[in-house]
């Protein structure tokens, strides 16, 4: 089994919603497990030549153990993102739900559908910090640094909120504020 990290970004429509639906579905992935979630982040939106639009994200960060390989589960994170109504003409715009494959074991590919580690983790905040939630000592495969020493040297200035109390528990996998977080779901 493979461990992998998928971050979830919605900034149109119910936020709440799609990511929650989005997180529903990837805990029925066949072949695979869905070890834990990172809190919900509201995160002042980059413009990274994307064009994301004025509304704030809703982010987070899943994270999977899996046999699916990583085009597989390319394409069935877009196939999560199609269900969830996104329009695929438009990948740049306002988005219901944006979902990335961010970490994929050490593996590192470079092609034209696939890059791994996702080539901008390392440089947003919206990402690292809940990253660095679930799995802080989590090595960056072509840089060699955690997730947690990125996040230390970030120099990224938007503006990153942790929701509390969380919104949800519907997953179990969430760690509370009081608590710490555990990075294994409750069963
Ligand atoms: N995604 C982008 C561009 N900008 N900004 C935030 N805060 N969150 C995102 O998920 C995001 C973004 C392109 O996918
Ligand atoms: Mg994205
Ligand atoms: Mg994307």
């Amino acid at each position: 089994m493979a461990t992998a990290f998928i971050g979830f970004g919605s900034n149109l429509g119910n936020r709440l919603d799609f990511c929650d639906r989005a997180v529903t579905l990837l805990g029925l992935l066949p072949h695979s497990r869905l070890d834990a979630v990172s809190s919900l982040y509201e995160t002042e939106p980059i413009d990274d030549g994307a064009a994301p639009g004025p509304e704030w994200f809703l982010n987070g960060v899943a994270q999977i153990e899996t046999n699916i390989t990583p085009k597989s589960l390319l394409e069935v994170c877009r196939e999560i993102e199609r269900a969830l109504g996104r329009d695929p003409d438009d990948r740049k715009g306002p988005r219901t739900l944006d979902l990335d494959l961010l970490l994929y074991d050490n593996l590192i590919a470079t092609d034209s559908t696939l890059t791994i580690p996702h080539p901008r983790l390392h440089l947003r905040r919206f990402v690292l910090a809940p990253l660095v939630e679930l799995d802080p000592e989590r090595g960056h495969p072509l840089l060699g640094q955690s997730v947690r020493e990125l996040l230390s040297q970030l120099r990224d200035p938007s503006v990153v909120r942790r929701l509390s109390p969380q919104p949800s528990s519907r997953y179990g996998s969430r760690p509370t504020c009081s608590a710490p977080p555990t990075g294994r779901p409750q069963r």
